[in-house]
């Protein structure tokens, strides 16, 4: 079962401007072949049909563990999308065509669909799909997999950095590099426990280092990328078995965090009339605060 926690797992800025071509690339690290609906889904689904745990425990708890990091990734990159829309349209009466400039914008869905905010899809719309998620039972196989996974993961992201100059989109991507590395190193250690090979020394795919982008630079300064965070109260604890050790960075040594990263706040996401959203008025919502709290 899961708890949950109110919180992102960092601080996103607040965007000056809404870029809503951005929230349409960015889409791409959320509901994508390579993104973290598919990270998520992945990890999550071996970590169900995970056999023999009770004799390779270390393993479920690192794919388990990851899993829920990647819960809160979908979370960061939603809120990310979510963030660059704000504002991309005013409250006008609807012969005024308010929501015009969905008709330009890169993602129509944005604006018919979800009323501005986040899509389970991908870049161009289409919709994340069950199919991306590999679950052979074979414990090397889906490790590789996952390595692999990771790999692609942040080959997308770093076309999407190249993508947009916004200070939101790349503040995310930013930390999503730093852990996604963190995931293949995690995945590639499984894989040497096991089988003896030092799948580290591929790293990084592709060839340049996560401190070459400033997002990137400042958190592995802060040694998030040698950090595995335990998302659990009390369980998931022998992923130390598999995250120890110098940290093929050569900068220190893995090590494991009981708890979550400080993160930040949710952002509280204005009300949007012209969409119906939430479709209350400010008399209705006045008086509904007043119905809820008693009185
Ligand atoms: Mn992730």
């Amino acid at each position: 079962m899961y708890l949950r926690i109110d919180r992102l797992q960092i601080e996103l800025p607040m965007p000056k401007d809404p870029d809503p071509n951005a929230a349409a690339a960015v889409q791409e690290l959320l509901g994508g072949r390579f993104g973290e609906m598919s990270t998520l889904m992945n990890y999550t689904y071996q970590s169900f049909n995970f056999r023999a745990h009770d004799k390779l425990k270390p393993f479920r708890d690192l794919i388990a563990n990851i899993a829920t990091e990647e819960l809160g990734h979908i979370e960061l990159v939603a809120a990310t999308v979510n963030s660059l829309l704000v504002g991309a349209t005013q409250p006008a009466d609807p012969e005024e065509a308010p929501l015009a400039i969905g008709k330009d914008s890169r993602s129509t869905a944005h604006f018919i669909a979800t009323a501005q905010t986040a899509l389970v899809g991908d870049s161009m719309g289409s919709f994340w799909s069950g199919s991306y998620v590999f679950n052979s039972g074979n414990l090397v196989l889906d490790l590789l997999h996952n390595f692999f996974l990771e790999c692609g993961a942040r080959l997308h992201k770093i076309r999407v950095y190249e993508m947009t100059k916004n200070p939101v989109a790349r503040e995310m991507i930013g930390y999503l590099l730093v852990r996604g590395s963190v995931h293949a190193t995690a995945y590639g250690k499984a894989l040497e426990v096991i089988t003896g090979v030092n799948m580290t020394k591929l790293l990084p795919i592709p060839n340049i280092p996560n401190s070459k982008f400033p997002e990137a630079r400042k958190y592995e300064e802060a040694g998030v990328h040698r950090t595995l965070y335990r998302f659990s109260p009390d369980d998931y604890r022998d992923l130390a078995q598999i995250w120890r050790g110098p940290a093929p960075t050569g900068d220190g040594d893995l090590v494991v965090v009981d708890g979550p990263p400080a993160g930040g706040p949710v952002p509280v996401l204005p009300e949007v009339p012209e969409e119906f959203a939430p479709g209350l008025t400010a008399e209705e919502i006045a008086e509904l605060a007043r119905k809820l709290a008693g009185s």
